[in-house]
């Protein structure tokens, strides 16, 4: 949900900055104000900004020293992150304003500030790795993730002032014949009237009601449908009025559209899809977790010219920036929560995993993390499906009756998407039969058969085929697969680690598995180089991107694009 009415600080820029390595700071009192001669800037992780934060996984502080010279008409003020952590506390002039644990939802305080005084915002990151962390970890090289622990404020952060009447929530459901509910949670101790507009592309209202009603539903004639074709998106405007006088005005660009998973497809508008796309990070130089908008234009463009037109947001929910372009340019999205447990053998034994996922309280804050990601995510018609989580060890029992029940929140949450998880248990997966669509990672011919893409490829056609037979009435979706090349690195024959290597792979899987029915999707692990933490298997970066990380081809990417464009279905 968004606004041009509300009054808005945008506190992106440069801030105090100060490293905490004992945590003391609360106990001195760094909440008060910071003694330190250190500049960071935000939005962006603190890690590559100065060698010296890079290896630095811990406790840090930030001080913004802000003048309002204005009370915004005596407004409420709640202070937004789009995204920081891993966890976040939060004190304005000394007094405690809130904790968030998690670093890629968006969460807000209410603070009270001072008019015509400076005021002082001091926020408190740890980003200490813990096993029960979202993702676990049990230090910045030893995680159950295959990205960098990378720490801080990652996201933009703003304060904004709303009227004591305020829009808390909207909540779009459309299908793509016109059909139109939107339900709204408001705040507010007065009578109130709603008004609801719709603006399409060309910025004609075609509807504008009054209704005191806080849910809303209608049927739009001839709309546009939302599709990768053709993304058409509309501004839904909701306006709230207290006797006669505007409150509140918020506003989400909608699509219609409807996802349906029947006899083995994946339908969009009652049309069958092909997924081609990638696995996906949000990683940059020096930015670290901050996607800047030119980053990403440049990433969706190449995305589009390759022939691309799905992604899963892997291993976390994506920044508003990155799933607003996606709404824009008509990418598929698999919305995925910071669930990912590939490596979670190097940081637990097998009975403290089944102890964690048999933890109701573990649950619960995995819950508000996807209620989270949810409420900030579920009106975009990009997103067509869930992800509940990527790699779990599902051949644990109590780890597939965590995904049973995870499937359970999420349909109860949002039933209008299909559920999926991304396994890398293939077929002693014991929780398949509760999603809706199959996405399996493999890497046979990289992790396993190294060296020997035809015998990896043997495998992975063997295996699909045993899963099929069993849930012969769920589409299967290639998540991951993909080789690590050095950009640069050539080898005839194709040897691993050379481009060759790398484009001979996935051409191979998508030659050898086109032709299955039942497959609804590839995406190539990954579109581009991202950081990892450090191990023997990594040279800084994980290389299985297609891209380098600074977007610049492998030979891969001329390889994809013809296989995405002539070889594969729409
Ligand atoms: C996986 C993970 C992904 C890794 C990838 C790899 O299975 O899901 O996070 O980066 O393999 O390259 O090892």
């Amino acid at each position: 949900m968004r606004s041009f009415y509300r009054p808005k600080i945008d506190l992106q820029g440069f801030w105090k900055f100060k490293i905490d390595n004992e945590n003391t700071g609360e106990e001195n009192g760094w909440y008060k104000g910071l003694e330190s001669e250190d500049i960071i800037y935000v939005p962006a992780s603190w890690n590559e900004q100065n060698p010296k934060w890079d290896q630095f996984s811990g406790i840090a502080w930030y001080q913004k020293d802000l003048f309002v010279s204005n009370d915004n008409g005596n407004r409420k003020a709640w202070m937004v992150f789009e995204g920081a952590g891993y966890i976040t506390k939060l004190w304005i002039n000394g007094e405690y304003g809130g904790t968030h644990e998690g670093s890629f939802t968006q969460f807000k305080f209410p603070i009270k500030l001072k008019v015509n005084e400076f005021n002082k915002i001091v926020v408190k990151i740890d980003n200490t790795p813990s096993p029960y962390n979202l993702p676990p970890a049990r230090d910045l090289n030893n995680a159950a993730f295959d990205f960098f622990n990378y720490g801080g404020i990652h996201r933009p952060v703003y304060i904004e002032f709303v009227d004591e009447c305020h829009v808390e929530d909207i909540t779009v459901y459309t299908k793509s014949y016109g059909h139109l509910k939107v339900e709204i949670l408001s705040e507010c101790n007065q009578r109130f009237s709603l008004r609801f507009k719709l603006v399409d592309k060309e910025g004609r209202v075609i509807l504008n009601e009054e209704s005191s009603n806080e849910v809303f539903e209608k049927d739009v004639n001839n709309v546009i449908p939302w599709s990768p074709d053709n993304p058409y998106l509309y501004t839904l405007i909701v306006e709230m009025y207290v006797g006669g006088n505007l409150k509140d005005s918020v506003y989400e660009r909608i699509g219609f559209r409807d996802v349906e998973v029947k006899d083995g497809k994946i339908y969009l508008n009652g049309k069958p899809i092909f997924l081609k796309g990638f696995g996906r990070h949000e990683d940059f130089p020096i930015l670290g977790k901050f996607t800047y908008g030119a980053v990403l234009v440049r990433d969706f463009y190449l995305m589009r010219k390759i022939g691309a037109n799905s992604f899963r947001t892997s291993h976390y929910p994506y920044s508003n920036e990155h799933l607003d372009l996606a709404d824009e340019m008509g990418f598929l999205v698999i919305l995925e929560p910071p669930l990912c447990y590939s490596n979670i053998s190097r940081v637990m034994s097998q009975e403290e995993i089944a102890k964690m996922f048999g933890d109701v309280k573990y649950f619960e804050k995995v819950r508000d993390t996807i209620k989270e990601m949810i409420r900030q995510h579920k009106n975009r018609p990009s997103v067509i499906m869930y992800s509940v989580m990527n790699e779990p060890p599902s051949d644990i029992r109590e780890v597939a009756e965590f995904i049973r029940r995870e499937v359970e929140l999420f349909k109860s949450l949002d039933s209008s998407r299909p559920v999926t998880f991304a396994s890398h248990r293939s077929v002693r997966d014991l929780a398949l039969e509760y999603v809706d669509v199959i996405s399996l990672n493999y890497y046979h011919g990289w992790y396993t058969e190294w060296g020997d893409i035809d015998s990896g490829v043997k495998v992975v056609a063997i295996e699909l085929e045993e899963i099929h037979k069993k849930f012969p009435e769920k589409p299967i979706i290639i998540t991951e697969f993909g080789a690590d090349a050095i950009y640069g690195l050539h080898s005839d024959p194709p040897q691993m680690w050379s481009e060759e290597y790398q484009s001979e792979m996935i051409r191979k899987y998508i030659e050898a598995l086109r032709e299955k029915d039942y497959i609804v999707g590839f995406h190539i692990w990954n579109f581009a180089d991202f950081r990892t933490p450090q191990n023997p298997s990594r040279t800084i970066l994980n290389r299985k991107g297609i891209f380098t990380r600074d977007r610049q081809p492998k030979l891969a990417a001329k390889v994809v694009e013809e296989l995405f464009k002539n070889k594969l279905r729409s």
